[in-house]
């Protein structure tokens, strides 16, 4: 019988689901959902899976100083004391020898990631990044783009919408719990669902209409429905004049891209093209053309996105009920936000290695690109950088061609992994430090922006089994190595008093739910007297930023390269039992699903003589492959392969997951080179991979 409950935050993926966990003594007993939560005790199969991480006998028990060669395996156990000094000796070391912005960070981002900013001010670096550039980035710029906010400033409205548009985005399987009950209260109440898709997902199972669209064309597929809207009339024509500049140039460029035209390119006939558009024109404003999620495919990504946020607006959606809302800040609800932990320390000086924001100037300065920072690792140019943190973050794994990292990653003096679970990055690096799983750790307060604000917070469920630390442990401990005494906090507590100290807020108000709403009813900006973050204020379909930094607003399509014989382009994605890359050595999950399979398309698979359930061999240009099943099905589409990402990471200390499957980052050679130079991110489906039978 569970003896006591907390309220806490589920790790088991970026999304950080509300919970309550039920725990007797050291034993978690149930994780659910929160109840207080929209979540109303749902919880995804990861999700209940946490307890999995601490029961892991593969668990990094203490921290871990290299031995032998990088990636050799050979550790010599640390007390976090020595593990401390070490680092910041060898910090200290990078920062008088090179200056501070020799040090790189890069993290998961989300919502706990203040103090990760603080660590990396107090060093003086410029240099803090993040992941996103193998998953958002060219959401985020495609946002910024057209209406001045980030793509995680709007909430998807599914509850009210009419038409919800999925194109590379299976949300029923790419979970986030809110927006999966959302969108079915949505579809319950007559909202329509279209998925846009290279196979037939789950989403598309329960999709009202489904286009098995040709790999890397959705920009063209866009342009037509773009071409459609406008030829035909059929968008929001008050909202288009009150709110978008620059339409002229739009439907001037506009004109060649005809259904017509798109059928060639794309697969998708005219008929269906058009009757899909006037289905949307009828559910004007209260569509959402979801303008995707994992979009480190292609490298004109950024552009399918863009062109999601243009029919938005041409729908009328953006800022709409239904729509894309946009979220609302404390500020919103007279609050004050939470105080900056990186307010502590003064701005660094210089320029970024990875040259945003100076070099590369129509990107977001934020988190920058960490493909272009390892260029820099690579080439000391534009200056040396020699240390480097991945915290919560396996770039070995999340970033393509892990050979290629270990030949730049050669160049650092210093590479340390902060994680609780083995990763390649952290088998091949100096120094592990062991952050305790979710359930066993505390976390910094957060703030949700949204139609309802709230700060929430993460609350240790149970005690660390081994010799494991919270991440703010962790950062307070080598900033007092490091002589950053602001930073060096004794107590949880003392940071959250630090953080909530002018927000009218107190720690015990987390008590009752969990978090604190900001708001007592969902928050909707007024449609009439909406204000856009772009220099003009409007929606720009001309952005002066992009045409200043050499990228056209408006590109013109170019096509694909079309895979023959036994080539295919490798395509990836997820699935509801796994997150990412590290869930797949969960003895719970491993258990769910311990390897992946290749979704092969039926035709091409019987030209290679390929039977469902045959043993395939997938290989890259690089020496890589594996082998694994062939899943036979004529829902994908002829030109790919698909796997579900995160297998065979090549890293001995994970005993069940080792070794099993294909993976899909090691087949992408020189993958850290081919990206979008529009949107930034890494175009890790511009590859081509060989199938045989075994
Ligand atoms: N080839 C290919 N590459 C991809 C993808 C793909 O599908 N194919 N997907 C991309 C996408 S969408 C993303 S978001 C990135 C993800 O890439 P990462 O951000 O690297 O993903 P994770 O595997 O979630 O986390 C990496 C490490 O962080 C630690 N970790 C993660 N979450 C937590 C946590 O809550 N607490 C603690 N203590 N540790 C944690 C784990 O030990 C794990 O080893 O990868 C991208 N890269
Ligand atoms: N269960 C689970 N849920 C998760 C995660 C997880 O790891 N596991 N990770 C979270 C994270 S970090 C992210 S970023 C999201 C990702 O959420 P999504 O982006 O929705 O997830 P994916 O499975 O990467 O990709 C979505 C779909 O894109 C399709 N696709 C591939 N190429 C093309 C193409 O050229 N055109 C079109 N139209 N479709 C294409 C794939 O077949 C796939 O079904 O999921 C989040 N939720
Ligand atoms: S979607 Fe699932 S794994 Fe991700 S935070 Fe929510 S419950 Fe956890
Ligand atoms: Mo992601």
């Amino acid at each position: 019988m569970a003896t006591t409950s907390c309220f806490s935050v589920c790790g088991m993926c970026t999304v950080r689901c509300p919970i309550q966990v039920d725990v007797d003594g050291d034993e978690v007993m149930f994780i659910q959902g929160n109840p207080h939560s929209p979540l109303k005790g749902a919880l995804c199969a990861r999700g209940g899976a946490g307890p999995g991480l601490v029961k892991d006998s593969d668990r990094i028990r203490h921290p871990l100083i290299r031995e032998g060669e990088r990636g050799e395996g050979r550790w010599r156990k640390a007390t976090w004391e020595e593990a401390y000094a070490h680092v910041a000796e060898k910090l200290k070391g990078v920062v008088e020898t090179y200056g501070p912005n020799a040090v790189l960070w890069s993290d998961r981002s989300g919502p706990f990631v203040d103090m990760y900013k603080a660590f990396m001010k107090g060093i003086g670096s410029v240099n803090y990044s993040n992941h996103d550039v193998s998953c958002a980035r060219n959401v985020h710029h495609a946002a910024q783009s057209v209406t001045g906010y980030g793509r995680t400033d709007f909430v998807y409205d599914f509850k009210n919408a009419k038409h919800v548009i999925l194109q590379t985005r299976n949300i029923f399987e790419a979970i986030n719990v809110a927006e999966v009950n959302n969108l079915l209260d949505g579809m319950a109440d007559g909202c329509k669902l279209t998925v846009i898709d290279i196979r037939a997902t789950i989403t598309a199972g329960k999709a009202h209409r489904f286009f098995q669209i040709r790999p890397g064309t959705d920009y063209a597929f866009n342009l037509a429905v773009i071409n459609e809207l406008v030829e035909k009339n059929l968008y929001d024509s008050k909202y288009v004049k009150k709110y978008i500049s620059n339409f002229d140039a739009l439907k001037s460029f506009i004109g060649e891209y005809t259904p017509e035209w798109a059928e060639t390119v794309t697969g998708v006939k005219v008929k269906e093209l058009r009757a899909f558009v006037a289905e949307l024109a009828k559910a004007k404003s209260a569509v959402i053309w979801h303008p995707g999620w994992m979009a480190a495919r292609y490298q004109d990504s950024f552009y399918v996105a863009r062109t999601a946020y243009i029919i938005n607006a041409l729908l009328g959606s953006i800022g709409s009920k239904g729509g894309l809302a946009i979220g609302a800040k404390p500020a919103d609800c007279g609050r004050k936000g939470l105080k900056a932990l990186a307010d502590l320390f003064p701005k660094p000086e210089g320029k970024r290695a990875d040259g945003v924001g100076w070099k590369h100037t129509h990107f977001d300065a934020g988190p920058g690109l960490l493909h272009l920072a390892f260029k820099a690792i690579e080439s000391g140019d534009p200056y040396p950088v020699k240390a480097y943190f991945a915290c919560r973050h396996d770039p070995m794994q999340a970033m393509p061609d892990p050979d290629a990292q270990k030949r730049i990653f050669a160049n650092l003096d210093l590479l340390v992994a902060i994680t609780f679970s083995w990763s390649a990055t952290a088998w091949n690096a100096d120094v592990v430090l062991p952050m305790s799983p979710y359930l066993e750790r505390e976390s910094i307060i957060a703030s949700k922006g949204g139609l309802k604000p709230q700060f929430f917070v993460r609350q240790r469920a149970v005690a660390p089994r081994y010799d494991s630390k919270a991440d703010w442990e962790i950062l307070a401990g080598l900033a007092r190595a490091m002589g950053m005494e602001k930073l060096a906090f004794d107590s949880i507590e003392d940071i959250w008093s630090y953080q909530l100290q002018d927000t009218g807020v107190s720690v015990q108000d987390f008590d009752a739910k969990g978090f604190v709403s900001l708001a007592d009813k969902p928050i909707y900006h007024d449609r009439d007297k909406l204000k856009f973050k772009t220099p003009s204020g409007t929606i720009e379909i001309i952005s002066e930023k992009l045409e200043k930094g050499g990228v056209p607003s408006l590109k013109p399509f170019e096509d694909k390269e079309t895979p023959q014989g036994d080539q295919f382009r490798i395509t990836f994605g997820r699935c509801g039992v796994h997150t990412q890359g590290h869930t797949m050595n969960n003895p719970i999950l491993h258990e769910q699903m311990p390897v992946n399979v290749l979704w092969i398309n039926s035709q091409r698979a019987g030209e290679l003589g390929i039977a469902d359930g045959d043993l395939v061999q997938v290989a890259g240009n690089n020496g890589y492959s594996g082998k694994i099943k062939a899943f036979v099905t004529d829902f994908i589409h002829p030109e790919a392969v698909f796997m579900i990402h995160g297998f065979d990471d090549g890293v001995p200390a994970e005993t069940r997951a080792r070794g099993k499957g294909v993976a899909d980052h090691r087949l992408m050679v020189g993958g850290l080179e081919k990206w979008d130079p529009a949107g930034g991110g890494i175009a890790m489906q511009e590859h081509f991979v060989t199938v045989r039978k075994v």
